[in-house]
């Protein structure tokens, strides 16, 4: 008869091409060796390690869908997904490092770029010698970027750019910042970088989830932007709207990354865990539960995969992205909670890794649009009715 494995109830592996599985492994081995081992100490300290880029670079995991032509590894988008889940089973905040430097920083530089801005940036981008940023949200402008207040001024020999950014992931440490700002009331991608006057990048601290992802702002005082740094082939709200749906997707299947590890820490404690003489495992809620665990993340995981399908021949409409960072990210949050339960008292202590990523999850749920947010854009889908404003 055909076996049934529980750690893969709907047979994703047997779905994967023999490249993608390969990325995955590198993925995996990577974050449980050397990532893993770090990440309690890094979350107590609030300290994201900058090394960490250079060696997601090395293995060639930033950037991995960018072409071969254009000096990346040309994978689908199920390898970045795949990559995405390996890295967030063990934190969702070095996913945020990952998902911001792939999908949010060098795929603009590729889909948004010039030549000369692809050569400049992609190679040290990829390699991980430069970190980037990406700002969209403003103090003033979260969920309605349409709002965002930054300003850009035409200047002799390029822009002038006034306005502050908020919640940016890397940014006290990027070397480069793509920010979306209105140009004569249009919004328009620049790429800034560290060093530039009246540029500064002060650290949002005490952070409650992600710790170990450094967040900021981006404070610009009459930035000066040389000509050079418009990226020049997109305009308006699609632009940041592309590179949303490049790390929503990602986000899809990072998600899923956190609730599995969370789900077979449970399985693990409730067999070990004995009360009333049996192990946790024996009772019939606590089964309930796991199974609950399992189910959601097999079934949503198998939408991620379509839509990584979908993405790969061309055809996918933004609204299946909100499906999966939708279903993914409250899934993802329901399960680490009841994971946490299934733990005890255990659950709370941080070497227990489930509480951690109950707090990430409550950030990964409400970046890159609420959950809220993503069920009115299906609600504006099939009614034909815009319910935001
Ligand atoms: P709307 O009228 O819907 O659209 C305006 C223009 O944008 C186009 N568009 C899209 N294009 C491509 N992909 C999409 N997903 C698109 N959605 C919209 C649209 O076609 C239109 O184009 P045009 O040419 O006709 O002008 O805009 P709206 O102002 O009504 O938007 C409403 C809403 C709620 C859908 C939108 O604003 C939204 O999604 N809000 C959420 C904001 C958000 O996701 N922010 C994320 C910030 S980045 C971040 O959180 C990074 S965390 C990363 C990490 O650490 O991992
Ligand atoms: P608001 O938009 O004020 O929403 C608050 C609440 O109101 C939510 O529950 C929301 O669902 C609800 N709401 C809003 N509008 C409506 C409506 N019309 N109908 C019903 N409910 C509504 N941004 C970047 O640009 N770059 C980054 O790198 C980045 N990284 C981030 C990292 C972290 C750790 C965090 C927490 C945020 C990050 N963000 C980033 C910002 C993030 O995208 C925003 O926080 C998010 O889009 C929500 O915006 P807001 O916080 O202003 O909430």
């Amino acid at each position: 008869p055909d076996q049934f494995d529980w750690t893969d109830p709907l047979a994703l592996d047997s779905e994967l091409t023999n490249e993608e599985r390969l990325i995955r492994d590198t993925a995996r081995s990577y974050a449980q060796t050397e990532l893993l081992p770090r990440i309690v100490e890094a979350n107590r300290d609030g300290v994201f390690d900058r090394a960490i880029m250079r060696e997601m670079g090395s293995l060639g995991l930033l950037g991995v869908t960018i072409p071969e032509a254009d000096g990346g590894v040309g994978a689908s988008h199920v390898a970045y997904g795949l990559i995405a889940r390996e890295v967030e089973a063990v934190d969702s905040g070095y996913r945020s490092a990952m998902s911001v430097q792939s999908s949010l920083v060098i795929h603009p530089i590729h889909a948004y770029g010039s030549d000369a801005q692809r050569a400049r940036w992609l190679p040290g981008l990829m390699s991980g010698d430069l970190v980037g940023c990406f700002g969209l949200t403003e103090p003033g402008s979260g969920s309605d970027p349409g709002s965002l207040a930054t300003r850009a001024e035409r200047v002799p020999g390029g822009y002038r750019l006034t306005g502050t950014k908020m919640w940016i992931t890397n940014a006290p440490i990027a070397d480069v910042m793509v920010v979306w700002a209105k140009l004569e009331g249009v919004i328009r991608g620049f790429v800034l970088e560290r060093g530039a006057e009246g540029l500064s990048t002060p650290e949002i601290k005490d952070k409650l989830a992600l710790r170990a992802s450094i967040t900021g702002e981006i404070v610009m005082d009459g930035v000066f932007v040389p000509e050079e740094n418009l990226l020049p082939n997109v305009q308006g709200l699609k632009g940041p709207f592309g590179c949303l749906n490049k790390a929503r997707f990602g986000i899809g299947w990072g998600a899923l990354g956190a609730a599995a590890a969370c789900w077979q820490a449970a399985r693990a404690y409730a067999l070990e865990r004995y009360q009333f003489g049996r192990p946790l495992a024996a009772n019939q809620l606590v089964q309930r539960k796991l199974v609950e665990m399992q189910v959601e993340i097999a079934i949503g995981l198998q939408a991620c995969l379509k839509v990584g399908r979908l993405l790969d021949t061309g055809a996918c409409p933004p609204e299946a992205i909100s499906i999966i960072k939708r279903n993914s990210c409250g899934k993802a949050l329901d399960i680490a909670r009841a994971a946490r339960d299934v733990h005890g008292g255990n659950g709370i202590s941080g070497a227990f890794h489930v509480m951690r990523h109950v707090c990430n999850l409550e950030a990964v749920n409400t970046y890159e649009g609420t959950h809220d947010v993503h069920t009115l854009i299906l609600g504006r889908a099939q009614t034909g009715i815009a319910a935001f404003a």
